[in-house]
C-alpha cells in the first residue's frame, strides 16, 4: 500500500514505523488507520529477514494524541460501533504479529495513542511522554481495547481511576505501575526499542512467535491458555531450532537458529 501517514523505514531487519502527522500531533484519522491495518494485517509479513517492529511519532510532542477528533462529529451509534470494530481488529493484528512490536513513546500518547502503545507487546517512554485515557472528557469511552487492555496492564485499580478522572501520567508513573518496560531520557526510545529487538532476535524464532500466541491466548474468552501452552510446547519441541538449541547448550557454544 502506498502511505500518506506513516513512515516505514527498515534496517538490519527492525523495521521503524512513524505515525507522521505531525502538525496534529500525529492523531489517528480513518486514512492513518487504513495503513496501520494494511501494515500488519499484510505488508509487514512480506518484509524479508524482520526482526520486529518500532512504533513511533514524528516530531518530539506526540507519540499520538488520540483519535482524530476533526472526524467525531455525525458519528451515529451504528457508525460507532462499526469503527470501533474495525479499530480493535486493526490493534489486534499488532498484538498478534508474531515479531516483536514495540512503542517508542516520545511524547502524548492519549486516548487511541495510549490503546496503540497497549496494544504492542513492549513500550518505552522517553521523559516526555504522558499517557493518558481522556475518552470521558468528550462523551466517550475508548473504542480501540483501551479498557481492556489498560487493565492487562496496570490492574483495575488504577486503571478505574485513569479512565473515569482522564488524568495524564508522565513515563515515571507509567514505569511504576507496569504500563511501560523502561524509562529512558528523551530522544533515546527508539533506539533502546532496537536493543531490545536485537536482543529478543537471538532467540528461536518460533518459540517467540509462541509466546505471544499464549500470552495473547491468556486474555481471549473461550481459550483455554494452559491448553494452548501444552499445544506450542509440542510444536516448538519439533521444531529445528529446539534440536540446535539443545545441542548448542550441551555443546557449549551460541545456538545458530534459522526460525524452523
Ligand atoms: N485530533 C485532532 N487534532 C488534534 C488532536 C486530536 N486528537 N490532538 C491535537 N490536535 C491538533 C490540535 O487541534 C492543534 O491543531 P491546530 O490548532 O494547530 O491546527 C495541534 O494538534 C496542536 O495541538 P495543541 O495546540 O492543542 O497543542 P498543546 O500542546 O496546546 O496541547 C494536547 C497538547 C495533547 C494536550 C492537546 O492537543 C489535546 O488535548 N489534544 C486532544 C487529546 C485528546 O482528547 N485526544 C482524543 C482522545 S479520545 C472511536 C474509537 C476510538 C476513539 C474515538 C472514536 N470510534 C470507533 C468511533 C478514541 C478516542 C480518543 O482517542
Amino acid at each position: 500500500m502506498q502511505y500518506q501517514n506513516i513512515l516505514v523505514s527498515v534496517e538490519n531487519g527492525i523495521a521503524v514505523l512513524t505515525m507522521n502527522r505531525e502538525k496534529a500531533l500525529n492523531a489517528l484519522n480513518r486514512q492513518t488507520m487504513e495503513e496501520l491495518k494494511a501494515f500488519f494485517e499484510t505488508d509487514a509479513h512480506t518484509i524479508e529477514g524482520l526482526k520486529g517492529v518500532i512504533i513511533t511519532g514524528a516530531g518530539e510532542k506526540a507519540f499520538v494524541a488520540g483519535a482524530d477528533i476533526t472526524e467525531f462529529q455525525g458519528f451515529s451509534a451504528e457508525d460507532g460501533k462499526m469503527l470501533a470494530k474495525r479499530g480493535q481488529d486493526t490493534f489486534f493484528s499488532i498484538e498478534r504479529f508474531p515479531k516483536p512490536v514495540v512503542a517508542a513513546v516520545n511524547g502524548f500518547a492519549l486516548g487511541g495513542g495510549c490503546e496503540l502503545a497497549m496494544a504492542c507487546h513492549l513500550r518505552i517512554a522517553g521523559e516526555k511522554a504522558k499517557f493518558g485515557q481522556p475518552e470521558v472528557n468528550l462523551g466517550l469511552i475508548p473504542g480501540y481495547g483501551g479498557t481492556q487492555r489498560l487493565i492487562q496492564c496496570i490492574g483495575k485499580t488504577k486503571a478505574f481511576e485513569l479512565l473515569m478522572t482522564a488524568d495524564m501520567i508522565g513515563a515515571e508513573d507509567a514505569l511504576r505501575l507496569g504500563l511501560v518496560n523502561y524509562a529512558v531520557p528523551a530522544g533515546e526510545e527508539v533506539a533502546k526499542a532496537k536493543e531490545l529487538i536485537e536482543k529478543i532476535a537471538t532467540k528461536a524464532p518460533v518459540a517467540i512467535a509462541k509466546i505471544i500466541e499464549s500470552v495473547t491466548a491468556y486474555f481471549k474468552e473461550d481459550v483455554d491458555g494452559f491448553a494452548k501452552e501444552v499445544d506450542y510446547f509440542g510444536e516448538c519441541c519439533g521444531t529445528e531450532d529446539f534440536v540446535e538449541g539443545a545441542a548448542a547448550f550441551v555443546e557449549k557454544r551460541k545456538a545458530a537458529f534459522t526460525g524452523r
